[in-house]
């Protein structure tokens, strides 16, 4: 009977470690790089910027009337039931801060839904304010006169099905900036995955 138990927990065992990375499986439905001057007609926002050579979606900022203040994305067909991951990578470009009265904030919000990513807290470390002396930062990138500190960071948002409405998804990135010429951010590498 023992040996029983013990045969029965090993094949239950073997059951649960097979079967969980199945479950976690995401298939990418659709990728966005942005390698061309303007982003696909999905993106309400299209201009595209060179940041090491790679193009992204960008710059924005919310208070230059030079740049865009938000993107919306619109996926269409999605398919019933299921729910979506979105991955990226975010750019933050400058000086961005975590706090006081030049604290900036990051959103992704269903458009008539719930906010689903809320940042206030960023990677944009400098050493006594100075633009000259980042820290960690992944690179630098010309804009206007200046060139200018970036960090990447890898964000994933999950969407519930339940989210989704009418199999259409509209999603809107937007910065909440203090910096008219001194923060900026952008995004690549977008993709769509549903499980
Ligand atoms: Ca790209
Ligand atoms: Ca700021």
């Amino acid at each position: 009977m023992k040996n029983r138990i013990l045969l029965l927990t090993i094949i239950a065992l073997v059951f649960v470690v097979n079967i969980s990375p199945a479950a976690a499986e995401y298939k990418t439905m659709k990728t966005y790089s942005f390698n061309k001057k303007k982003a696909p007609k999905e993106w309400s926002s299209r201009k595209t910027f060179k940041i090491a050579d790679d193009r992204c979606l960008g710059l924005f900022n919310n208070r230059n009337k030079r740049y865009s203040s938000k993107t919306i994305l619109t996926l269409a067909d999605l398919p019933k039931g299921q729910s979506i991951r979105i991955t990226f990578d975010m750019f933050f470009i400058g000086s961005w801060d975590n706090e006081g009265k030049l604290a900036d904030r990051f959103t992704v919000t269903i458009v008539d839904g719930p906010v689903v990513l809320d940042m206030n807290q960023f990677p944009c470390t400098l050493i006594n304010n100075d633009d000259t002396r980042p820290v960690n930062n992944t690179g630098f990138v010309q804009v206007g006169e200046r060139k200018r500190a970036y960090w990447i960071k890898p964000i994933t948002i999950d969407i519930p099905h339940a989210d989704i409405k009418a199999q259409k998804l509209e999603l809107e990135f937007k910065g909440y900036l203090t910096g008219r010429k001194t923060e900026f951010w952008a995004i690549n590498n977008v993709q769509i995955k549903t499980n």
